[in-house]
């Protein structure tokens, strides 16, 4: 049997299959019939196909998509569906949408068309799908022939800037809906490679998390995908638990603000690594080792005392160095030796500790180099975080060194760099590493400094909760202890997400500590943050007292000032089960 992603989107000709026998085919009876209904009017006749993909919440695994580590998404109930028609008469792409905020859109039907960022409109996202299918048609051999016109119409169920993916549901309905009106179809994998590639003419440098879900997604389980080639692995989720969806009601425009948030942190990554790989750790570190190094030489050294005294006399100047160099020395090793007392260590323990830690460094020096990569070479092939531990990984293999990861943490500063700085590093001026990608110049001009240490922890750490996250789902824990342990996962990639990564804002953390005191097992941002949703996970018999419990202490007074209506609060919070992936109906 072929693996899930290998086969193509399918197609239903009745609802039952994607939205079950219950209150949700209710709901999406009247979608489409109001769809139908809404495309007669406007176009005159009625829709050839129609194509549906979900937005997702992503449960662990934040910020590391476009570094290539696994996330652990689910796909959620709210969906985008869009009613499509080929029109030979008229050569123009007309995009309407159900909602009357959003106003018709017409574009050209050249696929090569520029898309205008400086003048965003919500119809831009179905052109990412238009221009993506085309790209991808032309890659496969398939002949378009001249290019007709589409009429199409949008229902999109996913509230927008909620990360909860409103963009990927729309791109990957329209990419899909586009395919069906050709009449064609590929494997899914290969449609989420192309819809996250596609996405990107946006001017977001999404990873590709949200595609992948939104096409790949099956009822009753969230999926561990994997990138580089995509991959998802279906991951059962305890019983007992129930994961419940809360927006902070902070709109988080991410086409927008990219310069300054979501992209600014992809160019940071980028920075990161290509900074790891270029920085000496030698020279990094040496001058904390220093004391302790001639300490060590002193008391191991049988001419210690005649070399301390040639030293110590030759003036002044150089005694009171000297004298400061021991005293260093003294601290620095008595640091040491504490902090091996800590660890249980004896104190020759603590300095053996110590010197085989200095060895080990010696070892990781320059990665890039060592490895035999001219600086260029090294510069436009090691692109991600994910990258720079494969070469540590592999130069680790060769040299017997233990954690590679925290080796590279250990080769970036904790303080903020400056665009100089990151130059000398490098030897390449910022401009020339980003010279192809207008969006990451653009984050360039709105920096100040980049904080290549804290974002390189995070993106570590978070890689290391999603697998243990997955572990604790397979591992032989009783239920209540497995979500026990997902919680407090949970907890810790917020925190990071937070502190090291900075994409929180006060709302969401409003938000997530109410859910905590209202005994959620664990709470966390979702998605890309900076507003948007919340995810916490509650014991499924708790579910119903703990979304009124927040409604009472965080929408309420909300309701109060008119930010959200009343009776909209099932919009804004509900409890989600793991929906399906993206389906063509053709009725
Ligand atoms: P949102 O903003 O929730 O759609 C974005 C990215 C993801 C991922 C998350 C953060 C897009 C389309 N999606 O999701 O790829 O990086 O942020 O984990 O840009
Ligand atoms: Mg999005």
């Amino acid at each position: 049997m072929a693996k899930h992603e290998e086969t193509p989107i399918p197609c239903f000709s009745s609802l039952e299959a994607v939205y079950g026998d219950g209150s949700q085919l209710e709901e999406a009876k009247l979608r489409f019939d109001h769809l139908n209904s809404k495309f007669l009017q406007v176009f005159g006749h009625p829709p050839d196909v129609f194509a549906r993909s979900p937005g997702r919440v992503n449960l662990i695994g934040e910020h590391i998509d476009y570094e290539g580590y696994s996330v652990l998404p689910m796909a959620i109930r709210q969906d985008t569906i869009i009613a499509i028609r080929k029109n030979h008469a008229q050569k123009v792409l007309r995009i309407a949408n159900v909602n009357d905020k959003y106003t018709e859109c017409t574009y050209p039907v050249d696929p090569n068309q520029a898309i205008d960022l400086k003048n965003h409109k919500w119809g831009h996202y179905f052109i990412c799908g238009y221009k993506g299918f085309y790209e991808f048609a032309k890659s496969k051999g398939v002949d378009m022939g001249d290019a007709v016109g589409l009429d199409v119409i949008v229902d999109g169920t996913v509230p927008t800037g909620s990360g909860l993916s409103s963009s990927a549901a729309f791109v990957c309905s329209a990419t899909i809906a586009i395919m069906a009106a050709f009449d064609v179809n590929f494997p899914k994998k290969e449609i989420a490679q192309l819809t996250c590639e596609c996405e990107r003419h946006i001017g977001t440098q999404s990873g590709g998390m949200d595609q992948a879900i939104s096409v790949m997604a099956k009822t009753g389980f969230a999926e561990l995908i994997d990138f580089n080639p995509i991959r998802a692995t279906d991951v059962q989720l305890p019983d007992g638990g129930t994961f419940v969806i809360a927006h902070s009601l902070a709109e988080s425009q991410k086409a927008v603000t990219a310069a300054t948030n979501y992209n600014n942190r992809v160019v940071e990554c980028r920075l990161a690594s290509v900074s790891a790989i270029f920085t000496d750790w030698f020279c990094f570190h040496i001058p904390k080792y220093v004391p302790t190094l001639v300490f060590l030489y002193c008391i191991l050294s049988r001419k210690s005392i005649k070399m301390q005294s040639s030293v110590l006399d030759c003036g002044e100047g150089k005694q009171s160095s000297a004298l400061h160099l021991l005293l260093g020395a003294l601290i620095g090793t008595a640091l040491q030796v504490t902090n091996a007392y800590l660890l249980n260590f004896s104190s020759i323990g603590g300095i053996v500790m110590l010197i085989l830690l200095i060895l080990e460094y010696l070892f990781q020096i320059v990665l890039g180099i060592k490895l035999g990569m001219k600086q260029q070479d090294a510069i436009s092939n090691v692109k991600t975080l994910s990258d720079v531990e494969g070469l540590c990984v592999s130069f680790a293999n060769s040299h017997g060194s233990s954690d590679p990861v925290i080796a590279v943490k250990e080769l970036l500063k904790d303080e903020p760099y400056t665009t100089e700085e990151i130059e000398a590093i490098t030897g390449e001026s910022l401009q020339s590493i980003f010279e192809n990608s207008s969006s990451s110049l653009d984050v360039l001009k709105a920096a100040e400094h980049f904080k290549l240490h804290h974002r390189a922890a995070h993106v570590y750490s978070e890689a290391k909760r999603v697998h243990a996250f997955k572990d604790a789902v397979s591992s032989d824990l009783s239920d209540e202890d497995k979500l026990k342990k997902l919680g407090e996962l949970m907890n810790e990639s917020h925190y990071s997400c937070s502190v090291l990564y900075e994409c929180s804002c006060p709302e969401l953390e409003e938000l997530v500590k109410i859910c905590r005191d209202n005994d959620a097992l664990g709470a966390r941002l979702t998605g890309a943050g900076w507003g948007g949703c919340a995810v916490a996970l509650v014991k499924e018999a708790t579910v119903p007292q703990f979304i009124l419990n927040l409604k009472e202490k965080f929408y309420q007074s909300r309701i109060d000032k008119g930010v959200i209506r009343k009776n909209d609060l099932g919009l804004y919070v509900f409890a989600s089960k793991p929906s399906s992936g993206a389906a063509i109906f053709k009725f």
